[in-house]
């Protein structure tokens, strides 16, 4: 049935694909897998490489081209969801890119439902880097990971016993925001001000400055450039303007 599973999904065009136990899959700040769909046994991890777009000096194209991976994703794991409970009989439960996000739960910001992260390193995907991202032992860190959580009794597979991040340093050097500076741990307050800077926060500060401002200024505010960034931002989704500790990373690139 993996067999089935894998080359359906290699036939899409998805990159690769992993199989994990739910019990090995260990997310410390994330809520139980029990919790979210109760007697889930396994997971299929679906990895997607991100074009070279990412390099771009213009976050236009960079972001053009994660859209339309994340478009592409999605897809891909809906698909693989229907096809788990249409032919394969079991039900399935959907894990896409990133969002929606729980903001309404203490602690939870920041922590998706299922970390796609973790779920990729229980299902033979890759391990973490200093960069705490996911490297693929092929692909190197420039993937993204969706996930579908299924009933059905799945073979994990084989965790990936070497690191490929040789430490170099370079995803470090090269975070506008040094947010990476301590190992083990992004800084998410300094990440999202260079990697959203039309995010959240920019919303919060510009309807703040909006409500103090005099009805000639709100005209104003209202024709600024921030003001088109930040509904942009919001009317396409969550949009980023920093790529780089994702794609300075030499492993894996292609030539
Ligand atoms: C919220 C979020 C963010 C937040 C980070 C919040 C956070 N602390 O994780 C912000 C906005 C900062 C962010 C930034 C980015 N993100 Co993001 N993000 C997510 C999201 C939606 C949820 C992550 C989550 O649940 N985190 C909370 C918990 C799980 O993290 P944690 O337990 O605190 O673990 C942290 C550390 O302890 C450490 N860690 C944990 N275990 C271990 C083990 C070892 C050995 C090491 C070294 C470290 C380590 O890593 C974590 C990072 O801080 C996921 C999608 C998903 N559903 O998983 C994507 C996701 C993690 N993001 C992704 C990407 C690519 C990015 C960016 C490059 C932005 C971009 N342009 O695409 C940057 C990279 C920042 C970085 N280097 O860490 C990818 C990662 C792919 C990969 N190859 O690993 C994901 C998986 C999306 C996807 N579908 O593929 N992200
Ligand atoms: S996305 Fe940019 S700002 Fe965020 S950790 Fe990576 S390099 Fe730093
Ligand atoms: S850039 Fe270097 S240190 Fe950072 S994850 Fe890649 S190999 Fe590791």
């Amino acid at each position: 049935m993996k067999e089935r599973i894998r080359d359906l999904a290699l036939g899409w065009g998805v990159d690769d694909v992993g199989f994990a136990s739910v019990c090995d899959y260990r997310s410390p700040n994330s809520p139980s897998i029990e919790s979210l769909f109760p007697g889930a046994r396994s997971m299929i991890v679906m990895a997607f490489r991100e074009l070279a777009a990412c390099e771009s000096s213009s976050p236009q194209m960079a972001m053009s081209a994660r859209l339309d991976l994340m478009e592409f994703s999605r897809s891909a794991c809906y698909r693989m969801g229907r096809f788990v409970e249409g032919t394969l009989g079991s039900p399935a439960m959907t894990v896409p890119v990133g969002y929606p996000m729980d903001f309404n739960t203490p602690g939870k910001i920041g922590v998706g439902e299922v970390s796609l992260r973790h779920a990729a390193v229980a299902a033979g995907l890759g391990t973490f880097g200093r960069h705490n991202l996911v490297v693929h032992p092929r692909f190197g860190t420039r993937v993204i990971f969706t996930a579908i959580l299924t009933k059905l009794e799945l073979a994990p597979d084989v965790p990936v016993e070497i690191n490929s991040c040789t430490d170099c340093g370079l995803c470090v050097s090269n975070c506008p925001a040094g947010a990476l500076d301590d190992a083990g741990k992004t800084e998410v307050r300094k990440c999202l001000g260079k990697s959203q800077p039309f995010g959240m926060g920019a919303n919060i500060a510009f309807w703040s400055r909006y409500g103090d401002a005099t009805r000639d200024e709100q005209k104003a505010m209202l024709q600024s450039p921030e003001y088109l960034s930040l509904y942009q931002a919001g009317s396409i989704g969550y949009q980023y303007y920093c790529f780089r500790c994702f794609s300075v990373c030499p492993i894996g690139l292609r030539n």
